[in-house]
């Protein structure tokens, strides 16, 4: 196993990475932007290096420099995160090429599932289902019509270099085709450097579910219960759920294999996950692969009781996955809301600040991924995520009552957050149902994204525990409790000064 390791990334992800690293003996280097000094993960690291100003090109995507420091700090791997660095295949080639181990798959399987066409065509050939479609890429009208022909319309125009949404158009009537095309081809031309395109049937409202896989070097290959992942805003993820409502063990099974399928045909090592669409008659179809560690691993680690990071590390060392796959069953449910310093009043603009006051809720079944601690400011320069909320309980309702009583927990000041948003949907009756898709925002909620204040008590509260935070700061809260002057309220009652411990 390694001795040490470098986390090329910030907040919440290399935190988490930092604490399987402390659980398993393995030294840490943090690295961080000028405006990153104070972040949380540069405190539990065991080493944390300055890379640069905060804009990103000069810190967290300046392979170059991370890999200097990963060589002069003696790491002798890295590991990416997700978002920055974690996709880029030339910088896992550099990794390779300095002597250091990337955690993640090689360069050359990050290059091959990133271009969409070129994944699509290995799944058709190693026998995964893919959304009907071209086989290869299009290049003008003509063909296009002649996809058209074969499977009607509508259809969806796609960047080979897009994913994520980026890149694509949907065409419902025959005298869109030719714009569509043309746009499509120079708006990925443009955005990508890349204008190839190709195309497929447009599925309506399908649901997005997704495998977790997890490779290693010696011909192991395991998959893990899906991640129903339809809540989605803009084609960002905002609620994640395991098991899906709608994934019986035998579906469950077909889409296991057909995802270690798809890490076969490519080659895949390491942890990486499969995404599908699944229509109303529950066929699924291939869509991309994801070649990183994912924002909602948590889900899938509450559900199986593994550690991912941990098998990435195992993996990446050479180790053998000593996991059975019969064994590999969701046991329960679990649900991550992704809490972000965003505005759900003002169309989720970002909102970021110093956080005043922050209370993390626990007990029970709940996780907290995070970042951030109470007096860090949020900065303005990258995705705003606060943290991770993540529950499980024995059944999905549980699940989901546990969360709405956590988000209830939850105190935050100083920064607007998606907590209320979060608390609509988890209350809507079609979310309890597990009656959802990709355009449930848009349609069942017809794109509200917000609740009235859950109640002024809960207001009031906040600007209390803002006061007495003050107050704590300035030593004052302990003299008026002993002279009997504290009002009694719930924030109070939540940290009582000198309590006796009984
Ligand atoms: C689709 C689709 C319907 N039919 N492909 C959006 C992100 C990109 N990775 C693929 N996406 C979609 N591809 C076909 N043939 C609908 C979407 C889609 C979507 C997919 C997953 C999650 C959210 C989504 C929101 C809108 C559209």
């Amino acid at each position: 196993m390694f001795k040490k390791i470098l986390i090329a990334n910030r907040g919440e992800i290399a935190v988490r990475v930092i604490r399987a690293c402390r659980e398993m003996g393995i030294k840490t280097v943090a690295v961080y932007s000028e405006i990153d000094r104070g972040a949380l993960h540069v405190r539990l690291a065991d080493e944390a290096c300055l890379l640069g100003p905060p804009p990103s090109n000069e810190s967290y995507l300046s392979g170059e420099k991370i890999i200097d420091v990963a060589k002069k700090r003696g790491a002798e791997a890295i590991h990416p995160g997700y978002g920055f660095l974690s996709e880029n295949p030339k910088f896992a080639k550099d990794v390779a090429n300095a002597g250091l181990t990337f955690i993640g798959p090689p360069g050359e399987v990050i290059e091959l599932l990133g271009d969409k066409m070129a994944a699509r065509k290995t799944m058709i050939n190693s026998g995964v289902p893919v959304v009907p479609g071209s086989e290869g890429g299009i290049e003008n009208q003509t063909q296009a019509m002649k996809y058209i022909g074969e499977i009607g319309l509508p259809v969806l125009i796609k960047a080979a270099a897009g994913g994520g949404g980026k890149g694509m158009r949907i065409v419902n009537s025959e005298d869109e085709v030719a714009s569509a095309v043309r746009g499509a081809s120079s708006e990925a031309q443009s955005a990508f450097g890349d204008g190839r395109i190709y195309i497929e049937k447009y599925l309506a409202k399908p649901r997005h579910i997704e495998i977790q896989i997890l490779c290693d070097t010696h011909g192991n290959y395991y998959y893990f219960p899906e991640r129903e992942c339809s809540i989605q805003r803009r084609h960002q993820k905002v609620i994640e759920e395991s098991p899906s409502p709608i994934v019986d063990e035998t579906m469950r099974k077909k889409m296991g294999e057909a995802a270690v399928a798809a890490a076969k045909a490519s080659g895949y090592v390491n942890a990486g996950t499969v995404e599908f669409l699944v229509d109303k008659d529950k066929n699924f179809y291939f869509l991309e692969v994801n070649t990183r560690l994912q924002v909602e691993h948590p889900i899938t680690e509450m559900v199986t009781g593994l550690d991912l990071v941990k098998k990435q590390l195992i993996v990446a060392s050479g180790g053998k996955l000593d996991l059975v796959q019969e064994e590999i069953k969701p046991r329960g449910s679990s649900i991550e809301c992704r809490i972000y310093a965003e505005d759900p009043k003002s169309n989720f603009m970002p909102s970021v600040g110093k956080l005043e006051l922050y209370r993390e809720p626990g007990g029970p079944g709940v996780r907290v991924d995070s970042g951030v601690y109470e007096g860090f400011s949020i900065p303005i320069y990258y995705d705003p995520l606060i943290s991770k909320l993540i529950t499980w309980a024995e059944d999905r309702t549980s699940a989901i009552d546990r969360m709405l009583r956590a988000l209830n927990e939850y105190r935050i000041v100083g920064c607007e957050s998606t907590i209320s948003f979060h608390k609509m949907v988890l209350k809507e009756e079609h979310f309890r149902k597990g009656d959802i898709s990709t355009h449930y925002i848009q349609d069942v909620l017809g794109g509200a994204t917000y609740e009235e204040s859950s109640s002024p008590e809960d207001d009031f509260a906040a600007a209390v525990a803002l006061t007495v935070n003050r107050m704590e700061e300035d030593g004052k809260v302990r003299a008026q409790a002993v002279a009997g002057k504290q009002k009694v309220n719930k924030w109070k009652m939540a940290f009582p000064p000198g309590m006796n411990r009984l």
